[in-house]
């Protein structure tokens, strides 16, 4: 197992779903030791095994990487908890077996989030800087969509099937040294398609880092949600808040013009924040994880996972941490 707290913040690359020849040397190539798995395509139609897990990170470790975190299990691995339909039960008990499996298998952290019906943009082709292809989100459109899971579902009642889950997984996640990183809601709006959205302000975070008060839980940081939150207004404050307690587990960096009820995703470095003090900031809160691009505009002769977007924000990225390293 990679013992976290003896690494200080660096830069990641992941978001892909294989650890390919051509995704390990493109890592190596941006400078990274670290790697992140989104959705890792791996066998297990309700939850993921030992030996497959254990593949993967030798795989990473034998090509001189970090596997650093796997973020996102297939939804359907969890469809039924986050809206507590029948069957959560069995779930649950995947659910945990492949928490034990990530911890028998030396794999530090899993990303999570509460989105039943996922990310929502109105958007997939709004031009950017240059020309480049990026998304945007205009509430205005989807105020009135249909329900996504035939009824409505109250905050009260998602934070119900919430604590259900989180007081479950933690005593596993405890016993086996895995880490659970919660990303907002994306759009962090309070209600899309019916249901309600519990990670869309500074209280929802705080209220599932208290009412699951572990090490072992704690934010993966979306910037980018976080930026389209009040227009950003309240990042500073967030990092300020959960960093020192150690509650920052990995941070997703990109960033966005506008705010939550309209915004477009942009190239890093023109959206709302300054990334130097956001990464400055990051550093002053004792922060010493994985800063990683997420999102990033489709180049002119992008490739379909963004090669020349993901150096663009990677190289960026790493400029403004030792930009930082250098004046601190
Ligand atoms: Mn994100």
């Amino acid at each position: 197992m990679i013992n976290l707290d003896s690494l200080e913040m660096r830069v990641g690359i992941g978001q892909f779903n294989e650890l390919t020849d051509e995704q390990i040397a493109f890592s190596r190539q941006c400078g990274a030791d670290d790697v992140l798995l989104n959705t890792a395509k791996l066998p297990g139609e309700e939850r993921w095994e030992f030996k497959d897990l254990l593949r993967l990170r030798t795989h990473a470790e034998d090509n001189n990487l970090r596997l650093f975190a796997l973020e996102n299990v297939p939804t359907k691995f969890y469809d039924k908890i986050m809206i507590g339909a029948e069957g959560r039960e069995q779930q649950l008990e995947n659910m945990q077996e492949t928490v034990r499996n990530m911890g028998r298998a030396g794999i530090p952290i899993l990303g999570y989030h509460w989105m039943p019906n996922s990310v929502w943009r109105t958007s997939w082709e709004r031009p950017v800087r240059g020309g480049a292809i990026s998304n945007a989100f205009e509430m205005e459109l989807v105020k009135d969509a249909p329900l996504t899971h035939g009824r409505a579902y109250s905050a009260d009642e998602m934070w119900a099937n919430y604590d259900w889950y989180l007081s479950r997984m933690m005593p596993v996640c405890e016993e086996y040294n895995v880490r659970m990183a919660l990303h907002p809601d994306d759009p962090p709006v309070p209600s899309l398609g019916g249901i309600a959205r519990l990670f869309w302000n500074f209280e929802g975070f705080k209220r599932a880092m208290e009412s699951h008060a572990s090490p072992m839980h704690g934010l993966d940081f979306c910037h980018g949600c976080w930026s389209e939150m009040r227009g950003g207004a309240g990042v500073m404050e967030a990092i300020e808040y959960f960093g020192p307690r150690g509650r920052i587990f990995y941070v997703h960096l990109r960033d966005v013009r506008g705010s939550a009820e309209n915004f477009t995703e942009c190239f890093i470095g023109e959206g709302n924040m300054n990334i130097f003090k956001v990464v400055q900031k990051l550093k002053q809160s004792g922060f010493k994880g994985l800063l990683i691009d997420d999102h990033v505009p489709h180049m002119v002769n992008d490739s379909p996972w963004g090669h020349r977007g993901r150096a663009f924000a990677t190289g960026y990225i790493s400029a403004m941490l030792q930009a930082v390293n250098t004046v601190a």
